[in-house]
């Protein structure tokens, strides 16, 4: 019924010195090292992708919908389809990114999931069981992120599931931590230095206690932490 693919070339765009590091954007050059560049830079995002197919597979049922919004190359819609099997189901995948998308429906192509190409804050949302905003929230303009959540809120079946994975402010040693990781995994000093100079002002984080205020302010029930390695983090929160 599906097909994905997972396969990737090496992040290399931050390796040579550029004379002027241009603003970070979600284009082809990106698109085409996506899948190595998330895996080296994200610590435990295999988990939280492999977890999120298997938490949303506990909320839906025949009919339902699921929303995966900043879907990039549907790496969480691969996993929710693989958890729920041949249960049918109405699959939106969403990203603002048209190299995103086009990629992304190259890589799967199954009649339960719609890969739109649309700006997360326009879409007109439909009753879901299940959410999923997987590391994007952290790029939207932060005074926008609450209308967001409370627009899900409002629209999501009662009970149903919103899982949000972020890069959240911790301390000066996990930040650290985080950079050994990236060493660890190849990158170089110059390398991490210019990719964050590129997601200064682009990707703005919040604190663990901002996220969970903000869930309760919207209408989300028990908001709560499941997955934490270093500074990134996944919580859950119902409708
Ligand atoms: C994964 N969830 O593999 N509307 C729609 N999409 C947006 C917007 C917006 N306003 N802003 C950014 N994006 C994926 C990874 S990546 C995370 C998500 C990262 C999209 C953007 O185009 C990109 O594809 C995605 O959000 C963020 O689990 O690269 O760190």
């Amino acid at each position: 019924m599906s097909k994905t693919t997972v396969d990737s070339l090496r992040d290399q765009i931050y390796r040579a010195k550029q004379p002027k590091v241009d603003r970070f954007e979600f284009n082809s050059q990106v698109v085409s090292v996506f899948p190595d560049m998330i895996r080296r830079s994200i610590p435990g995002y295999d988990t939280i992708i492999h977890l999120s197919g298997v938490l949303a597979a506990q909320y839906l049922t025949p009919g339902s919908r699921c929303y995966d919004l900043g879907c990039s190359l549907g790496a969480t819609t691969a996993s929710v389809l693989d958890s729920i099997g041949e249960m049918p189901v109405n699959i939106e995948s969403v990203d603002a990114s048209g190299p995103m998308i086009e990629e992304a429906s190259n890589r799967i192509t199954d009649s339960r999931v719609h890969f739109q190409q649309a700006d997360i804050r326009k879409v007109s949302f439909r009753p879901a069981s299940v959410v999923i905003l997987n590391f994007v929230l952290q790029f939207l303009p932060p005074e926008d992120r609450f209308t967001l959540l409370n627009t899900v809120r409002n629209t999501m079946n009662p009970d149903g599931l919103l899982i949000i994975s972020e890069k959240v402010e911790f301390t000066e040693e996990f930040d650290e931590i985080h950079t050994e990781f990236k060493r660890s995994n190849s990158y170089s000093d110059l390398e991490i230095a210019q990719k964050r100079q590129a997601l200064e002002r682009v990707m703005q984080i919040d604190s663990e206690h901002t996220h969970l205020n903000r869930l309760y302010e919207a209408g989300f029930r028990r908001p709560r932490r499941w997955f934490q390695c270093l500074n990134w983090v996944s919580f859950i929160a119902n409708a």
